[in-house]
């Protein structure tokens, strides 16, 4: 898979695509990643990207030229691939929605800064807006490293063996069980004794019960709307 970004910041993505599994997979030549500065698709002699709202108003907006220039000329090589808005108004990213893009052959990423992005880079050059929550960051940029973070990691071969199991837990709409490594006991806080049972059977029910019991607790919303209250007024 190739993934391009476009960002005004790309040193500030480049340290987070350099480490552990993202880089591992790009020294396997599973992802090739490439970062692009938006300012290189500009034509003026301050490389300008943004400008005044049209009816006024506080902020920036970024200019529509530069994005469509950036996107046009990497289209030129290559597949067309799809091209990713991040932005807070967009759809929100769940584990679905990454796995849908994770079968894509190539994706570009676009980072909108806080302030806004003219209108028809949204309407006509962005086949998709997404965001990652419900909270504001300053730019798209850090979306954009959990974006290619939860895409890479589902590659074939980029997880190792003893990385692939945890994958299973949120596409099956649980949490993960508790976990715990030696020692037994730390500062008074003891191992449950039924994970030093040795009992498999015993230990796998338990994990279950714990997904569940935790995901009806913290997020009810995962096991559906029946059992999900939180959003109840009254
Ligand atoms: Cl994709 N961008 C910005 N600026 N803020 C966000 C976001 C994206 N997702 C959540 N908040």
């Amino acid at each position: 898979m190739r993934i391009d970004v476009v960002t005004i910041f790309p040193p500030l993505l480049a340290g987070a695509l350099e480490h552990s599994i993202i880089k591992r997979a790009r020294d396997q030549g599973i992802v090739d990643i490439h970062l692009h500065d938006l300012r290189d698709y500009t034509d003026d002699r301050h490389r300008t990207v943004d400008d005044y709202p049209y009816g006024g108003g506080p902020g920036m907006v970024m200019k529509p030229e530069p994005w469509f220039r950036a996107v046009e000329s990497l289209r030129v090589q290559g597949n067309p691939g799809r091209a990713i808005l991040l932005t807070p108004q967009g759809k929100r990213m769940n584990q679905p929605l990454v796995q849908r893009l994770a079968t894509e052959d190539r994706l570009i990423i676009l980072c909108g800064r806080y302030e806004g992005v003219d209108e028809r880079v949204r309407e006509h050059l962005a086949d998709e807006e997404v965001s990652i929550g419900d909270y504001v960051l300053s730019g798209g940029e850090p979306a954009a490293a959990v974006l290619v973070d939860a895409v890479v990691r589902l590659q074939p071969r980029a997880l190792g063996s003893s990385e692939s199991t945890i994958e299973e837990s949120f596409s099956e709409n649980l949490l993960e069980y508790p976990q715990y490594t030696r020692p037994p006991e730390f500062r008074g806080w003891r191992v449950p004794d039924i994970l030093l049972s040795g009992d498999h059977g015993a230990v796998d029910r338990w994990r279950r019960d714990q997904q569940i019991e935790r995901t009806r607790t913290r997020r009810p919303d995962l096991l559906g709307p029946d059992q999900d209250v939180s959003e109840t007024t009254s």
